[in-house]
């Protein structure tokens, strides 16, 4: 069976671009795959986290990855920071990698934009992830089309480092979703849907109540001239809540708009509301029975404990091929 590994950062609420573009994949994945799910917690500290928010965030994210629909017997799920390979072997990629071309990278570029000064944590956060997903001897990754970049940069590390000394690493492929890989935000379409943005209304998390969903829809940025078609570069608005449409309700986008010809955007609107409502319910009920129970820190017990043990066995290969230790 191939090996999945994908992260998520308990930086705030995971809201549906994270589900539609990362987390509905890790559920389809786990059928014919050995899946690792990691709460990626040593990225979160990249930028400033209050310590008591973050212990929340972890369990918030351990929590929705089961309520989606993670089966802990199917696949491993753990907390990155309890997995000591992580760390060591990001050092280890940190020496084979160049300024240069971490320096290229576009959310380094973007996070640290009128900063005087970034926070290093900041610049070799690729590197880490490198790190996340070479220490499993990862064959796919799935994740959203923003991490593209990040998925090349792991590739050249791992075939420069397999050049030096073969037989290092396996080199992972990344999956992108194509419908819905990238959810923009509600309140301005030209940007991403993102946990950090300020405005709550740019966004749906996962576990929001149906009133904050109504609101949130009923708000989004939309256009003037009242067509519901596809139209990405003109229509970017109506085009997102018609993708996120589509995939929340299994239906293809063309069907959308044919139902929806000669309808106002508020119709359309309403009917999102009660589709996104439809589908997050169950989630959130799930969410609600495990976030407190001692079920979930058991899960991410044995999750860090069978992580650790692959981990393991790839760091003795790494150092061993680069000489280092005893
Ligand atoms: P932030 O915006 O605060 O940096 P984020 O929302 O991008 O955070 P991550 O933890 O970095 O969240 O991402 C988790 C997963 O969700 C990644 O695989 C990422 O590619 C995916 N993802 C994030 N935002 C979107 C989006 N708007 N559409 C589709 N996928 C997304
Ligand atoms: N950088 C990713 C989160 C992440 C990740 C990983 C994803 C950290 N390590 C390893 C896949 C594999 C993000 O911001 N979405």
């Amino acid at each position: 069976m191939k090996r999945v590994f994908s992260g998520v950062q308990p930086t705030g609420n995971i809201h549906i671009g994270n589900y539609l573009g990362a987390l509905k994949q890790f559920v389809e994945l786990q059928d014919d795959h050995q899946c690792i799910y990691c709460i990626v917690d040593m990225h979160a500290i990249t930028v400033p986290q209050d310590p008591k928010a973050l212990k929340e965030h972890i369990l918030d994210v351990a929590a929705l990855y089961l309520a989606v629909g993670i089966d802990p017997e199917k696949s491993i799920v753990f907390v990155q920071s309890d997995v000591p390979g992580h760390a060591e072997l990001s050092w280890v990629l940190t020496c084979s990698s160049y300024t240069g071309e971490l320096s290229r990278m576009t959310q380094f570029k973007d996070k640290s934009k009128n900063k005087e000064s970034a926070p290093t944590g900041l610049f070799t956060y690729p590197v880490l992830m490198a790190a996340d997903i070479l220490l499993y001897d990862t064959d796919v990754v799935p994740v959203g089309n923003d991490q593209k970049q990040h998925i090349e940069l792991c590739r050249d590390l791992a075939t420069r480092v397999n050049g030096k000394y073969p037989g290092t690493f396996v080199v992972p492929d990344g999956r992108f979703l194509k419908e819905g890989a990238r959810i923009m935000a509600l309140d301005d379409p030209s940007k991403k849907m993102s946990k950090s943005a300020e405005n709550i209304h740019s966004r749906i998390s996962l576990l929001d109540e149906p009133s904050k969903i109504k609101k949130s829809i009923m708000k989004a940025t939309t256009d003037s001239d009242g067509v519901i078609r596809l139209d990405t570069e003109n229509k970017p608005g109506i085009s997102n809540l018609l993708n996120i449409y589509s995939v929340l309700s299994e239906t293809p986008v063309a069907d959308l708009e044919k139902k929806y010809e000669g309808k106002g955007y508020g119709d359309f609107k309403k009917d999102l509301v009660e589709v996104t409502v439809d589908a997050l319910t169950p989630i959130r009920e799930r969410f609600e029975e495990i976030r407190h129970s001692e079920e979930l820190m058991t899960i991410l017990r044995d999750g860090a404990e069978k992580a650790d043990e692959i981990a393991r066995k790839t760091m003795k290969r790494v150092k061993e091929n680069f000489g280092l230790g005893l």
